[in-house]
C-alpha cells in the first residue's frame, strides 16, 4: 500500500487591533499566493516526487475564510504517522506573527514546519539574516524559504519526507524563469469562499522601477520575468473547465511584463474566438496609456476593473519615493483613455510621504475628486515595510520603527514622521476614506460612470465596500470580506481571553449594528443609482474631470498648481519645449 505524505498549505491571517485574528465567511480576494503553491504542489504530486510508492495529498486552508481546526489536522497527521508538512504560504510581516503562533501549535505537537513569503524573503535580501525576529523560526525549528519555490518545492518536499529539513533554504540569488512553470490554480470548493468566484495569477515578475518603499523588487528582482500566452491559456482552460472566467492577474506592474502583448493577443482570441466570458483585474503604472495599444487591447482582452498606483498627486513626495515615473501631468490623461473604454479603475493613495500634513492631505483628496476622472480611491499609511529600501535604511541607522510586526499592515503608522505625530497621521489615515466617500462625491462617480457608458452596477458593489469597511470593520477594504466572524481562542497569545458570556452577546450585537448600517447603504446606493440611470440628461452630465483635455490646464487645474512640485513639474515641461521647440501644454 501506498505512504500517503500529508501537505497542509496555510495561508496565515493577521489580527485586528482588538488581538481578534481576521477572518470571514466569505473574503473578498483569492490568495494568489496559495494557488501558487498548490499549482506547484500539485504538479509535485503528479510527478511523484517522493517516488512511485509515496502519494501527497494537498489541503489548501486561507485563514482569511477559512478556520485552521489545529486538533482535526493534527490527527490527520498522527493517522498518518506525522508523515507530512504544514507550510505557511506567501507570509507577509503582518501575519508574521499570527504564522508563528500556528507553527507552535504544530511544532510543539512534533510535526514538521516549513515558511516562505514576504517576510522571509525580503529579511533575507535586505536585512542580517537574523532580522527581523526571524531567530524565532531557528528556536522553534520552522524551516525557512527565501525566494521562490518553483522547481525548488521538490527539494523541501524530500527533505521533509526524509525528516532533515534544513534550517534555511535560501534560493534569493536564483530567481528561477517562469515559463513552463506549473500554473497557479486552485480548485472550485477553495475559490468558492471568496467572493464572486474569480481566480487569480501572476503572469509576470519583477519591475524596472525603484520606488524607495517597495519591496518587490527586492524580493522578486527589477527584470521582468514571465509566463507564456501558452501557460497563460493553459491556467484560463483549467479554471474555465470549473465553471470560473474571473481573474485577478496579480503582477505589481502588468504594463511592464514584457510579454503583456502576446498574453492579451492570447486572451482576446479565448474571448472572441472560444468564447469565454473573461473579466480581468490588473494592475498598472501611470503610465501605461503611453503603451501603443496597451489599453485598447486590455479593453478586448475582458479587463473591466484596473488598479494604479498613484500614490500622491504631489511631485514632491513622489520625487521623495523615488516614483519618478509617475507624472501628475499624464494622471489625467491616463485616467481619461481607460474612461474611454468604460473600464474602472482603482488607484492607491499612500498618505505619510515627508510633504503630508492633515492640511495638504484634505487638499489633495479635494483635488482628485473634483479634477481627475478615477473611481475608487484606496489610501495606505507610508509603511517601512522589511524588504524595502526604506525599512533597511532605519534598520542600519537604527531608527524606531514599531517593534509589533502585526502592525505592519500598511493601516498603521510604524515609524516618525517629520509633521505629523503617530497619532494624527492615523487619525487622518481613517479620516480619508470619509473625506473621499461622501454622499456627495459618490453620487458624482455614479453620474460620471452613466455619462460615459460605464457599470454602474459594478461601481455599486466597490462604492459599497471601500465606503465601509474602514469605518465600520476597522480593516483595509483589500483585507475584507462579508460577515467577519471571530472565534474567542483565536485571540492573539498575551491578551486575556474573554468570558464567553461577554464575547458572544457583544459579537451578535456588533454583527447586527454593522449589518443595519451596510443594508442602509446599499439601500442609498441603489436608489442613487436608479435615479441617475433613469435620468436622461445624465448621458450629458459634465464636469472638470471629464473634460477632454485642455491646453491651459497648466494654469487652471489645482492639480497643477497648488503644490509647490507641481509648479516646478510644469515649469520643466514648458522649459524643455521652448528648449526643443515642441510647443505644447503639460
Ligand atoms: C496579489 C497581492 C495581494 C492580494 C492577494 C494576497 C496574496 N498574497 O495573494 C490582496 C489584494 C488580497 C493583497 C492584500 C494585502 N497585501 Co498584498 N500583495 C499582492 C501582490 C501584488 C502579489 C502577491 C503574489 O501573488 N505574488 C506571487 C506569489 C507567487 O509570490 P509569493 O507570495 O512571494 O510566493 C512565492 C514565494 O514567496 C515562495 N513561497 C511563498 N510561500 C512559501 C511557503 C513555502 C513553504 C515555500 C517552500 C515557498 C513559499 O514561493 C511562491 C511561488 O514562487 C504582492 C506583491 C508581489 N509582487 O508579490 C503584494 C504584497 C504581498 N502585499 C502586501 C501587503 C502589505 C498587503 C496588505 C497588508 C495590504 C492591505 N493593507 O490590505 C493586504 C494583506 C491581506 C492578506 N490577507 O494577504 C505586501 C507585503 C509586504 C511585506 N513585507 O509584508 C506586498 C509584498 C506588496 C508590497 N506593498 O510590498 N495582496
Ligand atoms: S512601480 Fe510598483 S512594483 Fe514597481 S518599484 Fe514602484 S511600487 Fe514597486
Amino acid at each position: 500500500m501506498k505512504r500517503r505524505f500529508q501537505l497542509v498549505l496555510i495561508k496565515p491571517s493577521h489580527y485586528d487591533d482588538d488581538g481578534y485574528v481576521i477572518r470571514w465567511w466569505r473574503a473578498m480576494i483569492p490568495s494568489n499566493s496559495l494557488a501558487a503553491i498548490y499549482g506547484i504542489a500539485a504538479d509535485c504530486a503528479e510527478r511523484q516526487v517522493l517516488g512511485s510508492d509515496v502519494a501527497i495529498d494537498i489541503e489548501a486552508i486561507d485563514e482569511t475564510n477559512t478556520r485552521i481546526d489545529v486538533p482535526a489536522l493534527l490527527a490527520r497527521l498522527r493517522r498518518h504517522d506525522d508523515f507530512g508538512l504544514v507550510a505557511l504560504v506567501g507570509v507577509q510581516s503582518n501575519q508574521y506573527p499570527r504564522a508563528l503562533v500556528i507553527a507552535r501549535s504544530f511544532r510543539d505537537a512534533g510535526i514538521q514546519v516549513a515558511i516562505g513569503g514576504f517576510h522571509v524573503s525580503g529579511c533575507l535580501s535586505m536585512l542580517d539574516g537574523r532580522a527581523v525576529d526571524l531567530d524565532a523560526c531557528r528556536d522553534m525549528g520552522i524551516a525557512m524559504f527565501a525566494g521562490e519555490a518553483e522547481s525548488r518545492l521538490d527539494l523541501v518536499l524530500r527533505d521533509a519526507a526524509e525528516g532533515r529539513l534544513a534550517s534555511v533554504y535560501d534560493f534569493m540569488k536564483d530567481l528561477p524563469g517562469m515559463q513552463g512553470t506549473p500554473v497557479p490554480f486552485l480548485p472550485k470548493r477553495y475559490i468558492a469562499r471568496t467572493l464572486g468566484l474569480s481566480a487569480s495569477f501572476d503572469a509576470g515578475r519583477g519591475c524596472p522601477y525603484q520606488c524607495s518603499f517597495c519591496t518587490i523588487i527586492n524580493v522578486q528582482g527589477r527584470k521582468s520575468r514571465f509566463r507564456s500566452a501558452d501557460d497563460v491559456e493553459r491556467l484560463v482552460r483549467l479554471n474555465w473547465a470549473q465553471g470560473i472566467h474571473k481573474f485577478f492577474i496579480t503582477d505589481d506592474n502588468f504594463a511592464r511584463n514584457r510579454e503583456w502583448e502576446a498574453i492579451f493577443d492570447r486572451l482576446i482570441e479565448l474571448r472572441e474566438k472560444h468564447g469565454i466570458p473573461l473579466g480581468l483585474l490588473i494592475q498598472v503604472d501611470t503610465l501605461c496609456h503611453k503603451i501603443p495599444n496597451f489599453v485598447e487591447k486590455a479593453k478586448r482582452a475582458g479587463v473591466t476593473r484596473v488598479f494604479i498606483g498613484l500614490e500622491n498627486v504631489n511631485p514632491d513626495n513622489l520625487a521623495a519615493a523615488k516614483k519618478r515615473q509617475n507624472k501628475i501631468t499624464e494622471y489625467r490623461k491616463m485616467l481619461l483613455a481607460w474612461k474611454a473604454q468604460g473600464i474602472m479603475t482603482l488607484a492607491g493613495y499612500i498618505l505619510g510621504f515627508p510633504a503630508d500634513t492633515p492640511e495638504t492631505i484634505r487638499r489633495d483628496i479635494a483635488i482628485v475628486q473634483k479634477e481627475l476622472p478615477l473611481d475608487i480611491l484606496e489610501f495606505f499609511c507610508l509603511t517601512p515595510l522589511p524588504g524595502s529600501e526604506d525599512h533597511q535604511t532605519l534598520w542600519n541607522r537604527g531608527i524606531a520603527m514599531d517593534s509589533d510586526l502585526n502592525n505592519y499592515d500598511t493601516e498603521h503608522a510604524c515609524t516618525a514622521h517629520i509633521k505629523m505625530s503617530g497619532q494624527e497621521w492615523e487619525a487622518i489615515y481613517h479620516e480619508a476614506w470619509s473625506l473621499y466617500y461622501t454622499p456627495e462625491h459618490m453620487k458624482t462617480l455614479l453620474r460620471r460612470t452613466a455619462a460615459t457608458g460605464g457599470p454602474m452596477g459594478s461601481l455599486v458593489k466597490l462604492l459599497f465596500t471601500f465606503s465601509t469597511t474602514d469605518r465600520l470593520e476597522k480593516v483595509h477594504p483589500l483585507q475584507s470580506g462579508i460577515l467577519r466572524l471571530k472565534h474567542p481562542s483565536e485571540r492573539r497569545p498575551g491578551l486575556p481571553r474573554e468570558s464567553p458570556w461577554s464575547f458572544w452577546p457583544r459579537f451578535v450585537w456588533e454583527t447586527l449594528y454593522k449589518h443595519a448600517i451596510l443594508a442602509g447603504m446599499i439601500g442609498r446606493l441603489l436608489v442613487w443609482k436608479t435615479a441617475i440611470a433613469r435620468d436622461r440628461a445624465a448621458r450629458g452630465y459634465m464636469d472638470q474631470a471629464l473634460t477632454p483635455l485642455r491646453d491651459d490646464e497648466d494654469v487652471t487645474l489645482d492639480l497643477l498648481t497648488k503644490t509647490t512640485g507641481a509648479r516646478a513639474a510644469i515649469a520643466h515641461i514648458k522649459k524643455v519645449a521652448e528648449l526643443t521647440g515642441l510647443g505644447g501644454a503639460a
